[in-house]
Order: C-alpha cells, then sequence, then structure tokens
C-alpha cells in the first residue's frame, strides 16, 4: 500500500480534484498518466537540446540522435528483443499493424490466402485488414468467442489450416480483458506455416511479454498507454522478415540512394521509419520504460491481478450490473459492464460527478458488443497506481447510478 501511495505522487496528475472530489482515474486502457520524469525528459529535450536525428554533425543533433538510439535500445531490451534493429518507432499500435498490413500483407497476401483475426480484436487490427482484403481479394477470418469471452478454440482447426498466412490476435482484450494463451496460439499458428501478429497494445504496458519467449514475429504497442507520451509506438519485428519486407512509407531517412528513376533503401529500422521521427516522444517513452523497470513489470502484473480480483468481487455485488469477460483469475486490469436500465453513457457521466473517469461507449470493438448484442459498455480499467480505496469509491458511485437512473 506504501508502495503504492509512493508510485502515486509520481504522477502529477493524480492530485487532481474533480470539483470537490479527489480524481479517481480509472481509464488508463485508453491512456495511462504520465510519471513527472517523462515530462521532465521530454521538457529537457525541448529545453536543452531540440533537434533533428540522423542528419546534423552539430552537437545538439547528436545529442539528439543519441538520446533517440538510447531509447530505442532500452525498449528493445523492454521486450527481450534480440537486437534494437527490430524496433521500429511508428505512432501507436494502429500504425504498427496498417505497416504490416500494407509492406508484409502486399508483399505476401494474395486470392487464395487467408488471414485469421478474432472476434475480439480491436478496430485496429480489423479494418486494416479489411481495406486490404478489398484490395488483394484474400479471406478474412475470425476466431468466434464463448459467451464467457474466451476465444473458442474448438473451432481453431478448422480456421488455422496451409492457406492461413497470418494469425493477427490480441493480447489482452481491450473490453473483456481477456489473456489469450500467446504461446500455445502461436505454436499452433507456427506449425501450419503462419506468421502471427501480436496487438500487444493492452499487455506490454501491464505485464512481462518476452518477444523471444513467445517466438512471435510481430508485436505492436503505443508508448501513451504505457506511463509515456502520446504520437509513438513500436512495431517489433522478426529480423529476417523485416528485412525481406518493401517499406511502409517512402521519404527522407529510409533511403540508401536516391535517383530520379529509382531508390534503394536503408537497412533496418530506418527503412521503416520515413520522415522525420517522433523525437521527443521516442525519448519520452525511453523514460517511461525505465521508470517501469524501476518499479518492475512483475509487480506491476501481481498489483492489477490482485485490484481487479477485488474490484470483481466489489462491483458484482452492485445491483443490475453485468460483468463482460472472464473470471478474475483469467483477466488483465479493466472491467466492463452493463447496467440493467442504465445506458453506459448516463453511468459514465454520473461517476464522473464523483470525480471518476472511466470510459463508455463500444471501445473500438464493435463486433465484440455485437457479440452480446449491446451497443456499448462501460470499463473501468486499472493500472500500477490505483488502489482498493478507489474501487470502493466506483462501487459506491456505481450504487447512486443505479438508485437515480434504473428504471
Ligand atoms: N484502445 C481503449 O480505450 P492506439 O490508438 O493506436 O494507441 O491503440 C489502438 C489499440 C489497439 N489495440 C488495443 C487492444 C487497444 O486497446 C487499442 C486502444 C483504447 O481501449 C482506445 S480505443
Amino acid at each position: 500500500m506504501e508502495r503504492v501511495e509512493a508510485i502515486r505522487r509520481d504522477f502529477p496528475t493524480l492530485a487532481r480534484k474533480i470539483g470537490d472530489n479527489d480524481l479517481v482515474y480509472l481509464d488508463s486502457g485508453a491512456t495511462s498518466q504520465k510519471p513527472a520524469v517523462v515530462i521532465e525528459t521530454m521538457d529537457d529535450y525541448y529545453r536543452r537540446y531540440n533537434a533533428n536525428v540522423h542528419r546534423g554533425a552539430h552537437t545538439l543533433s547528436e545529442e539528439a540522435t543519441n538520446a533517440y538510439e538510447n531509447a530505442r535500445l532500452r525498449i528493445a531490451r523492454f521486450i527481450n528483443a534480440p537486437s534494437d534493429k527490430q524496433i521500429i518507432f511508428t505512432r501507436g499500435t494502429t500504425e504498427s499493424v496498417n505497416l504490416v498490413a500494407n509492406a508484409w500483407g502486399r508483399a505476401n497476401l494474395g486470392p487464395g490466402d487467408e488471414v485469421l483475426i478474432t472476434e475480439m480484436e480491436h478496430h485496429s487490427n480489423i479494418v486494416p485488414w479489411q481495406m486490404l482484403r478489398d484490395e488483394l481479394g484474400f479471406i478474412l477470418r475470425y476466431v468466434p468467442i464463448t459467451d464467457q469471452g474466451r476465444l473458442d478454440l474448438e473451432h481453431l482447426p478448422d480456421l488455422l489450416t496451409a492457406r492461413t498466412k497470418l494469425f493477427a490476435f490480441v493480447h489482452v482484450s481491450n473490453v473483456l480483458g481477456t489473456i489469450n494463451p500467446a504461446r500455445e496460439l502461436i505454436e499452433a499458428a507456427h506449425a501450419v506455416g503462419a506468421k502471427v501478429l501480436i496487438d500487444g497494445a493492452q499487455s506490454v504496458p501491464h505485464m512481462p511479454v518476452d518477444v523471444q519467449a513467445l517466438d512471435v514475429d510481430f508485436l505492436a504497442f503505443s508508448s501513451h498507454k504505457m506511463c509515456g507520451p502520446t504520437g509513438v509506438g513500436i512495431l517489433y519485428g522478426k529480423r529476417e522478415i523485416l528485412e525481406s519486407m518493401p517499406p511502409f512509407l517512402g521519404g527522407g531517412d529510409m533511403i540508401r540512394d536516391v535517383s530520379m528513376e529509382r531508390s534503394t533503401w536503408n537497412t533496418l529500422p530506418y527503412k521503416f521509419e520515413a520522415g522525420t521521427p517522433p523525437i521527443a516522444e521516442a525519448i519520452g517513452l525511453g523514460a517511461a520504460v525505465d521508470y517501469l523497470n524501476e518499479v518492475g513489470m512483475k509487480w506491476v502484473h501481481a498489483h492489477e491481478r490482485e485490484l481487479v480480483a477485488y474490484a470483481f468481487e466489489q462491483l458484482s455485488q452492485v445491483e443490475g450490473l453485468r460483468i463482460l469477460g472472464p473470471g478474475p483469475d483469467e483477466r488483465g486490469g479493466l472491467v466492463a459492464f452493463v447496467m440493467e436500465g442504465v445506458h453506459h453513457h448516463d453511468l459514465a457521466a454520473i461517476v464522473d460527478q464523483d470525480g471518476i473517469a472511466v470510459r463508455a461507449g463500444h471501445h473500438c470493438a464493435q463486433p465484440l458488443h455485437e457479440h452480446y448484442g449491446i451497443s456499448g459498455s462501460a470499463r473501468a480499467s486499472l493500472y500500477l497506481y490505483n488502489t482498493r480505496q478507489e474501487i470502493d469509491k466506483l462501487r459506491a458511485s456505481l450504487e447512486k447510478a443505479q438508485r437515480i437512473l434504473a428504471f
């Protein structure tokens, strides 16, 4: 508990009041709060050594380049990537998936091929594949989910076949909280010769993720959900696959030589980093990774597991409230729910009056909500700085909403 109190002091936003109430921030699944060290690291870059990277021979550019590349190295270590050359800075998970779709997908997919995703994907791992399918003519298949919010793996042998070229799935669902059995799914995909892309947007910030232990081909995640700034994210890829892929975007820095007729490509990772990258943001993400390492990812995961079990127990007692997804033993640190007779937006607005931030809507996972026959849900998502007292406040506020709004 003392540890959490110390952690909370690292996050300036958590000291805020909403009206007369202390802020209870339960929306880290949308974006996490930032520790002062991340804000100060970015401030320091802009105040002391703001310059472009990989371009100038002057001191500031050298310092900026060193800080930018050093961040890449620490991010590589964070997910146990064999080399920092396999860490590509993108704008976030969404762009990382689009990179794989457009660079790897265009070179490797065509009629007769299949891409397998799941019914619990975020739109960022559905829409790029639908767009590409409409152009290239491959088949897009979905692993269904059970009513308990797990992947229905009984269907896997029929869905994952020699025709499957890619299996792209979410590691932790941003609505159900389900932690998918990544290692098992990767093994099954590799057994039929398919590559695997993991959407790690809701896993990398919350638990140790080791790309070598998983043997995953691609991993996408976002800085802003893991104590870092917005505007930057990561695509990790196996070296030989990244080497074999054509570039995604064309422009400065991603080339070796350009003539009026043609161009040749830079080495990894620069081949995939066209134009001026998000320099301050990448450096900020490096500071976020240092911060999380200092706290310890095992501790973060254990803290959230304990807290989500408590949230599950408390919220289950609220009249008319139904939690989506599996039990607390199988989920990451978030709980989405619906309340009988109360619209999720009204629910979020009522708890906001008590200073509690939860998200309401379809959470960019419409097919998943369709499965349950609902248009949306409210979601409380937890992180390293949340406490049991905050969950108690949420329960009390939801009970109030139930009394006021339910009919
Ligand atoms: N989910 C949420 O409130 P970006 O926006 O590119 O940083 O991340 C997209 C994304 C991809 N996959 C999963 C599983 C996600 O949860 C998200 C972002 C936020 O749930 C915003 S919709």
